[in-house]
């Protein structure tokens, strides 16, 4: 299964417009609002040259990426979390999502109206924001009646429960997000009852016009927003990226350097969404095919192996562990066992980033 990021924004943003220039999709994209009503979907490659050396290094007959998958949910607007607009299945859509990756519009168009009237990329992101806490909450309200019922009652993890549950409150109402809120392990498992939004992480897209990319108003402003917040923000030209997207990568990248981006827009969210994950690549060559898989920072090795195929998980002796700068160095994991810096590990060895690993197991 892939990591989640889900699409949001105000109507009209270009959520399916970048969708589909990460996807490839075909996705409705229309000038009039709430185009999209039932969430699009999409499984995209994450972009790793360490996978690729790899395949030149080995030659497999077969190289798959990590994955991570898109999801395009409706607009949402002021009021979404009374029910406004799409708000309810909105807000349930984002509930189940691992990232938020909020598209804002920083473009003119004659045809498709703002839906604020007015282009204002710092007044959506708040109009946005809000609602995600509005949202929150609501969720908290609702588990402090039953909280207060049972604590009342002597139910001393429920008395507990409050006192986190009222920090995290002050926090939302103050503006601030319940991850920014230094809560402790043991707060967050006390929050378990209750998926906040504002506990997800969250970065920023730009959805630009050239002449806006270029240093446009708008887009000034939203940067200033962003590192205010230190909120990662990606800019993407939505429309031309589709547009490019029919081209080979080389060619994108030499169009776009021309306009002074490095890669594409849609590269760099990919890759931001993946660090903010907070994963970890490992990799594993079995047969005709080198693989790499992504699990969270701090997987012990049979939860890894379990990735991979739950009976080998269940069944796990040790794992055989090279890092990959030693295979591309070394030229070949014979030449790395020769070396002796092959390394065996067992069930509480913590996978690290980069690592190419053999699993032993019992079938
Ligand atoms: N000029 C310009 N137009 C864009 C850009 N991105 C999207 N559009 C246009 O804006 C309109 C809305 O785009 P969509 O991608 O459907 O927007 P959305 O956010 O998915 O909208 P809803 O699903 O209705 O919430 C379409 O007409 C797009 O062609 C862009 O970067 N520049
Ligand atoms: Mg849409």
């Amino acid at each position: 299964m892939s990591w989640r990021c889900g699409i949001i924004g105000l109507p009209n943003a270009g959520k399916s417009t970048i969708f589909n220039a990460l996807t490839g999709a075909r996705a409705e994209v229309a000038i009039y609002p709430f185009s999209t009503i039932s969430p699009n979907s999409g499984v995209v490659p994450v972009p790793d040259p360490r996978l690729a050396a790899l395949g030149d290094l080995l030659k497999p007959q077969k190289l798959t990426p990590a994955t991570i998958e898109f999801v395009d949910v409706a607009g949402l607007i002021a009021g979404a979390s009374q029910g406004e607009g799409l708000g309810n299945q909105f807000l349930g859509h984002i509930r189940e999502v691992d990232l938020l990756v909020h598209v804002v519009r920083c473009f003119a168009s004659a045809q498709c109206p703002h839906p604020l009237g007015n282009l204002d990329p710092v007044r959506d992101v708040e109009v946005v924001d809000t609602e995600l806490l509005l949202a929150d909450l609501e969720i908290l309200g609702r588990q402090r009646l039953k909280w207060e019922k049972r604590a009342k009652s002597g139910d001393k993890v429920a008395a507990a429960g409050l006192a986190v549950l009222t920090r995290v409150e002050a926090g939302l109402n103050e503006g601030k997000w319940a991850r920014d809120l230094k809560l402790s392990p043991g707060d967050l498992e006390h929050l378990k009852a209750t998926p906040l939004l504002s506990l997800k992480p969250y970065l920023l897209v730009a959805n630009l016009s050239e002449a806006e990319f270029q240093g446009g108003p708008h887009y000034l402003a939203l940067k200033e927003l962003a590192a205010s917040r230190q909120v990662p923000l990606v800019p993407i030209l939505g429309d031309l990226e589709v547009e490019l997207q029919d081209f080979p990568l080389e060619e994108r990248q030499e169009f776009l350097a021309g306009l002074g981006l490095t890669e594409p827009g849609i590269q760099r969210l990919i890759k931001e969404s993946y660090r903010l994950l907070g994963l970890v690549t490992f990799y594993t060559i079995v047969g005709p095919e080198v693989r790499a898989w992504d699990v969270p920072a701090g997987t012990t090795a049979p939860r890894a192996a379990g990735k991979v195929h739950s009976d080998m998980e269940k069944g796990f002796i040790r794992a055989e562990v090279m890092n990959f700068d030693d295979l591309a160095a070394l030229g070949g994991a014979a030449k790395v066992r020769e070396a002796g810096r092959l390394h065996v590990e067992g069930r509480d060895y913590l996978i690290q980033d980069g690592e190419i690993v053999l699993f032993r197991f019992q079938r």
